[in-house]
């Protein structure tokens, strides 16, 4: 099977590949990824020499038509993804989330290609603290920031695209991910890559907002079984029961790092900052038989932190500049 995953350089893309070359030998991984601030070729050290890797904007038909053309399955996860990101400038998220989109979709529509569509769970805005009820399948779209507009709009055009041009597309949204290879601009990342730098981690507001954790290789499990045994034109939500408030996830990293579990500032607020996510991914366990592996978060963020302790290098070049950019717009307020 020939697979094209664009954004395969970034978090979720890096690990999608060495899950698929290690458990799917029948696989021919072409990335394209544009390698933005967020995409390094680091994060394919050790699988570099069994994979094809294109460096290239999603949005540049030239590059994505031959490359489209040429591949049984596209797996999209190329994105702009940092919601604060999106907040001190919208354009990039709208050229590369919605044209980018775009330009493989028609790709895709005219050489008849499998499509898997990777999305979030944020473009279902968000949830209040008390409420009983999950994100389902049904829920209705509200995104609340430019990046989860942006997701929303992309969702969208898959959607049109399978209905009026019979593409061959299914769809995922996702909860948060967590695990190795992150951004350090990313929650758990910044905090643990702080602790090791002496810097105290930063929470934003009262830290009650509630984010529903799932580890990336459970995440990419279930992309799997989606391009598996997925129907059609469905939407599948992929969460594996991980509601914790972000108090209480830096109290943990702080407690697994040796250090007081209070021992953290409050920041500025996000502007506009969902509250809570949460995913009920009955749909994808029922049907399709899907399970996380990963019980613990607990083990899961361990392992992580351990991850960012081995391999300082990956990660200290991003840093002082991402360190530098929350600077600007976050001060400590407590
Ligand atoms: P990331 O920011 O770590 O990686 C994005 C990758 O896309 C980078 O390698 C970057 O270089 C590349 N890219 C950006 N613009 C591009 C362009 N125009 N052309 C080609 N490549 C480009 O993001 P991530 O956290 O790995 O997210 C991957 C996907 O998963 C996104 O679609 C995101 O919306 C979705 N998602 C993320 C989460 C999460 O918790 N991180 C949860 C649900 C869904
Ligand atoms: O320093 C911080 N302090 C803090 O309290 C940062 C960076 C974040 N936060 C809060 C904001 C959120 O409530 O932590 C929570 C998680 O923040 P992010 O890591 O920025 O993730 P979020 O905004 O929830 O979006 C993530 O999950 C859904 C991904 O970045 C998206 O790509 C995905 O779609």
């Amino acid at each position: 099977m020939r697979i094209l995953v664009t954004g395969g350089a970034g978090f979720i893309g890096s690990n999608f590949v060495h899950r698929t070359l290690a458990t799917r030998p029948d696989a021919e991984v072409t990335v394209l990824d544009a390698l933005t601030y967020a995409g390094t070729r680091a994060s394919l050290a050790g699988v570099e020499d069994q994979i094809r890797f294109v460096q290239g904007d999603v949005a540049d038909e030239s590059v994505v038509e031959p490359l489209v053309a040429e591949s049984d399955v596209v797996v999209h996860f190329a994105a702009e993804s940092h919601n604060d990101n999106s907040l001190a400038d919208p354009s990039p998220f709208i050229r590369t989330n919605l044209v980018g989109t775009f330009t493989l979709l028609e790709a895709a529509r005219r050489h008849d290609v499998r499509y898997h569509h990777i999305s979030t769970d944020e473009v279902y805005g968000d949830l209040e603290l008390d409420d009983p009820k999950k994100f389902t399948e049904d829920t209705p779209y509200t995104p609340s920031s430019p990046y989860s507009a942006s997701k929303a709009g992309s969702d969208h055009l898959v959607r049109a695209w399978v209905r009026s041009f019979g593409l061959r597309a299914t769809l995922s949204n996702c909860s948060n991910n967590y695990g190795p290879r992150q951004h350090v601009e990313k929650f758990i990342p910044r905090q643990i890559t702080n602790v090791i730098d002496g810097i105290r981690p930063k929470l934003y507001g009262d830290g009650l907002n509630v984010r529903d954790w799932i580890h990336v290789d459970d995440h990419n499990d279930a992309v799997w079984t989606i391009i598996d045994q997925g129907r059609i034109g469905e939407t599948y939500l992929i969460g594996a029961n991980g509601e914790m408030n972000n108090r209480d996830v830096i109290a943990l990293i702080l407690e697994l790092m040796g250090q007081d579990r209070d021992a953290y500032d409050h920041v500025t607020d996000r502007s506009g900052h969902d509250r809570r996510y949460a995913i009920e991914a009955g749909k994808l366990r029922t049907t399709l038989g899907w399970t996380p592996r990963y019980e613990s978060f607990r083990d899961g963020l361990e392992a992580t932190i351990a991850w960012y302790r081995d391999n300082e290098a990956w990660w200290r070049p991003m840093k002082d500049a991402t360190e530098a950019k929350y600077a600007l717009t976050q001060e400590v307020v407590a």
